[in-house]
């Protein structure tokens, strides 16, 4: 399907397909054996530019949008979701001082996140708080010229490895999601410290960790927006994220529909390619339905959101449901169609079903957004 991409945006495409082929295809096996950090191919993509693509021009970005940042990443996620988990992370991580960070604070932190400089990274989730994001217990007190932060922060993207982290924490617990507020915590600061790195069944490419905060003193500045307002930038924040990993989820599902492609071409079966049978045909043909219905929803969903900035809760939780259920089915049925290989590291198709169920469980479970859609139809629907 042609999309008719302006030529800038071609260009994120190719360079972004040019690092996947040559630099994640290649290496995504031994990372993912490994556990290892991406760090060589977070530079490659630093010094392609591709780190400030959401970023202003005045903050040294690339004044793009979300349309921009989710082609980048349906490529690199058709590489690896694992790798392509650690350069998402930092958009992520980034949106809280967009969207409602001060001045100051835009000047401080922007420039280095778009220059690929710093790392950085957003904690929400703790090991009580995860679909319930308002339970959340770390609390924030004003003490002088300084916050204390206290509590921990479970299963965060990139932790250990940024150095700028988005957090989230209670400042009046009476107020309930009125009494959140978000800060920005540096690598460095006194009191933050870092638990033990996650074993994960996939993207372990990705660095997952727990971040401490033991009377954690950070300036009284590096309040993100004003006080009390949190929960309300998480929420904007997530609105934008969402869509990311619904591309993630696209590149995966094409990447898993060519190698089913290609080794139902090659497999010779009762002396035929198991391609000229029908069984095998009409699952390709659903995997590719799929995967096609899922592209043009986040790519619908991407551009009303470079246009609307507000109201687009729905639009995103339905591209993030629809192209992650369908990366969970085109993997595995991908395995299905290789079967035995499939089942074998050798092959990379079992990766693909391993990274895939995370884009299920992250950044809000696909039953976290059938809840949000279904908030928003009552709303739409009150007065119909
Ligand atoms: N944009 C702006 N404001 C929003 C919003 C959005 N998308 N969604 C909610 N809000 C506001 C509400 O309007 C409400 O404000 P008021 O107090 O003024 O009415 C406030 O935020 C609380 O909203 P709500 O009552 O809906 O909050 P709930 O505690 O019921 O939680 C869900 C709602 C479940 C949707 C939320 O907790 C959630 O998204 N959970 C999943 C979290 C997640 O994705 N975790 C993954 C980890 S992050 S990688």
């Amino acid at each position: 399907m042609d999309y008719f991409l302006s030529e800038e945006q071609q260009m994120i495409v190719d360079v972004a397909r040019q690092i996947t082929e040559e630099r994640i295809i290649p290496q995504r096996a031994e990372l993912d054996e490994k556990e290892e950090f991406p760090v060589d191919i977070l530079k490659a993509i630093a010094q392609a530019d591709l780190f400030g693509l959401y970023i202003p021009e005045e903050y040294g970005g690339f004044g793009g949008g979300s349309f921009d940042i989710v082609l980048a990443l349906e490529e690199f996620g058709r590489g690896c979701v694992g790798i392509a988990t650690a350069f998402a992370a930092n958009a992520l991580g980034a949106y809280p001082i967009l969207i409602s960070g001060s001045e100051e604070l835009k000047q401080k932190y922007l420039p280095d996140i778009a220059s690929g400089a710093k790392y950085a990274a957003f904690a929400l989730t703790e090991a009580n708080a995860g679909s319930d994001a308002s339970g959340i217990q770390t609390t924030a007190v004003l003490d002088g010229d300084h916050w204390v932060l206290n509590g921990s922060k479970q299963w965060i993207t990139n932790g250990g490895e940024a150095n700028i982290y988005t957090v989230i924490a209670i400042t009046d617990r009476a107020k309930g999601p009125r009494g959140a507020t978000m800060f920005v915590v540096e690598d460095t600061d006194p009191g933050f410290s870092y638990g033990a790195k996650e074993k994960k069944l996939g993207i372990r490419a990705s660095s997952t960790r727990e971040l401490v905060f033991k009377d954690c003193r950070i300036p009284k500045d590096r309040v993100i927006g004003r006080v009390g307002t949190g929960f309300i930038t998480v929420m904007r924040t997530l609105d934008l994220s969402r869509p990311g990993i619904a591309s993630l989820g696209v590149g995966l599902g094409q990447a898993a529909l060519d190698e089913a492609v290609r080794y139902a071409k090659q497999r010779v079966q009762f002396g035929k390619p198991i391609i000229s049978f029908q069984a095998v045909q009409h699952m390709l043909a659903d995997m590719a339905i799929q995967v096609e219905a899922s592209r043009a929803l986040v790519y619908a969903t991407a551009r009303n959101l470079d246009v609307n900035k507000s109201g687009v809760s729905k639009i995103s939780s339905m591209c993030k449901v629809m192209a992650t259920d369908m990366a969970m089915k085109v993997t595995t049925d991908a395995v299905q169609i290789l079967a035995g290989y499939g089942y074998m590291r050798e092959y990379p198709v079992e990766k693909m079903m391993r990274d895939a169920k995370i884009l299920q469980i992250y950044e809000g479970t696909n039953q976290i957004q059938r809840n949000v859609i279904g908030q928003e139809l009552n709303k739409e629907y009150i007065n119909k």
